[in-house]
């Protein structure tokens, strides 16, 4: 879906965090510019990418003449203005009962499995060299995802496809790239979530934007 067009352009590749956009442009089927800034590589010091991010992170979306940095604000702003009816990885803003769970689901995606978990290893245990060695926090951070995933299991229990029911949603495209980080880094997934992440893993736009996302990191490593 990648094309020239400079109205719509995502910025980073090469993380968990950068192919969650993409795999949502791709669900929704729009068109983009991929620009693929990695982190911790010259990249990331163009004067492009820093007009654009002065956070000096990506994700990055500049959209319709304006920009929308972090991962998931990214996903539901995508969802938002161009699924507004829900049909696709949104829920309708009307439907307050599933869009509390939306959110819900979301939130403690990105804080307790992202944030307070797999980010704690990827910076203490995958770039110690920049935030130093802690391997009590590492340890812990380990054993918090893998109960906190508790939660997770309980919901799909009852034998649902998706997070909220029937419907893949926005929460399920978080929850993916959470799962697929842990299983890189060797974190044993409940077979449940394995069965999960098998289901998910044959959606095509999920394809197209693992394909591209990371495309950038083999080729720097070779
Ligand atoms: N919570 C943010 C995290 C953004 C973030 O930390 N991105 C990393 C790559 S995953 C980055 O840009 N690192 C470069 C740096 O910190 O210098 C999101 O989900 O977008």
């Amino acid at each position: 879906m990648t094309s020239a067009s400079d109205s719509r352009v995502l910025w980073g590749a090469g993380t968990s965090r950068t192919v969650r956009p993409r795999w949502a442009l791709r669900e929704l089927g729009l068109d983009y510019r991929s620009e693929p800034v990695v982190p911790r590589t010259e990249s990331m010091q163009s004067e492009a990418f820093r007009a654009v991010s002065e956070r000096g992170k990506v994700p990055i979306l500049e959209d319709d003449g304006f920009v929308v940095g972090e991962s998931a604000a990214i996903v539901f702003y995508l969802a938002d203005r161009y699924d507004s009816q829900g049909n696709v990885l949104s829920v309708p803003v009307g439907d307050f009962e599933r869009r509390s769970a939306y959110y819900d689901l979301s939130f403690f995606i990105l804080t307790e499995l992202d944030a307070t978990s797999l980010y704690i290893v990827r910076r203490h245990e995958g770039l110690p060299q920049i935030y130093g060695e802690a391997p009590t926090a590492v340890k812990g951070a380990r054993q918090y995802f893998s109960h906190q995933l508790g939660e997770i299991e309980r919901k799909l229990s009852d034998g649902r496809p998706y997070l909220l029911g029937n419907d893949f949603l926005a929460p399920d495209l978080l929850l993916m790239t959470c799962l697929d980080w842990a299983n890189a880094i060797g974190i044993e997934l409940p077979e449940i979530l394995g069965q999960y992440r098998l289901r998910i893993a044959t959606r095509p736009a999920y394809g197209e934007a693992m394909g591209e996302n990371f495309a950038p990191l083999r080729e720097l490593a070779g």
